[in-house]
């Protein structure tokens, strides 16, 4: 009898990435997976989530749908990224129990952890202090599937779990200039400024503008490595209790060295330069992935600026083929 997986924002960077492991590396002949979009489903409509369980029937669920973004789309959004997010997580949450599903992993986000904290945070500490001023809405709203996930175990005895990535990467991310993350909106940028027809200024001339100063500190963990390590938790890792996957922490790196290495990526040879008139949102977020390496001590992360090169030539490819979500 196969396992029937059901994964919410199946067609997203992370949900591409699982889609990818599932089909080559980490096959097994014992499941079925599903990877839906938004547009099979409207999860913020309790009805309409309720059809989407009726039609595939999971026996477990990786619940990656969510309103997200960066930075600054945090900054301006933060009702809705409040609002949007607990209603598509209370409703996945409670249609995954009238369903039964034995299952459920959910995403959080180390942007969640409280601002003011001690170094490096981990998954004891989530809900000890308000979260960064940029980004309240989803924070709250993410801390919730664990308020959640501990409700339904004592009442229901429900196996729902959730994994803590660090700020995540790779191909198929959005790169929308005015909500995406900080590396493709680097790349979408750099590209243009390379690729920009409308002036005569020599490549080595022309200049990067890196928002903010550049100092903020960030663990990037990439789309694949994230996809393997969500199977794992999926399929192995059996306690309500969240667990971060995230790079180690001497890993983390300066907003400044992800610009340096995105521009290596597509071997430009202008400046770089930085605005400070714009937010650096949270200085640091460094994150512990102790209980990680308790279960996975040898787990190989792909090395950074192999994946940021990966991630550029995708983006690239892509772009010629005119693929890219903007
Ligand atoms: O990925 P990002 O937008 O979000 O990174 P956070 C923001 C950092 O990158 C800030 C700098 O220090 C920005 O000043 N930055 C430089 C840029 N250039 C750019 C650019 O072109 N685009 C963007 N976006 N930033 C998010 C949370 O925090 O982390 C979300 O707000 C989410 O809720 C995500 O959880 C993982 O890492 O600061």
């Amino acid at each position: 009898m196969s396992t029937r997986i059901l994964v919410t924002g199946g067609t997203g960077l992370v949900g591409s990435a699982i889609k990818y492991v599932v089909e080559t590396t980490e096959k097994r002949g014992d499941e079925t997976w599903f990877f839906v979009g938004s547009k099979e489903g409207n999860l913020t409509d309790l009805q309409s989530t309720r059809e989407l369980f009726d039609k595939y029937k999971p026996n477990k669920v990786i619940h990656l749908a969510a309103m997200v973004g960066g930075l600054f789309h945090n900054m301006k959004n933060n009702l809705d990224f409040l609002r949007q997010n607990m209603l598509i997580n209370d409703n996945i949450l409670l249609v995954c129990h009238e369903f039964n599903v034995e299952k459920v992993v959910s995403c959080l986000s180390t942007c969640i952890f409280p601002d003011k904290t001690t170094y490096p945070i981990d998954e004891t500490m989530i809900h000890n202090g308000l979260p960064h001023d940029s980004n309240f809405g989803y924070s709250y709203a993410k801390r919730l599937i664990d308020v959640l996930n501990r409700g339904y175990f004592e009442q229901h005895n429900r196996l729902f779990t959730s994994i803590v990535p660090c700020n995540i990467y790779g191909p198929n991310d959005n790169f929308s200039p005015t909500a995406s993350h900080v590396i493709p909106g680097m790349i979408q940028r750099l590209y243009n400024l390379i690729n920009d027809s409308t002036t005569n200024t020599p490549q080595e001339e022309r200049v990067f503008t890196v928002y903010g100063t550049g100092k903020p500190l960030r663990q990037f963990i990439y789309s694949h490595d994230l996809a393997k390590l969500a199977i794992w938790t999926l399929r192995e890792y059996d306690s309500v209790s969240p667990i971060i996957l995230s790079v180690d922490e001497e890993d983390e790196v300066t907003i400044e060295f992800v610009a340096r290495s995105i521009a290596k990526a597509f071997d430009f040879k202008g400046r770089i330069e930085f605005d400070t008139t714009k937010a650096d949102g949270q200085y640091k977020k460094t994150a512990s992935n102790k209980k990680l390496r308790s279960y996975q001590p040898d787990f190989q992360f792909t090395k950074f600026e192999d994946a940021i090169k990966h991630t550029v030539d995708w983006y690239l490819q892509s772009k010629s083929q005119n693929a890219i979500r903007e």
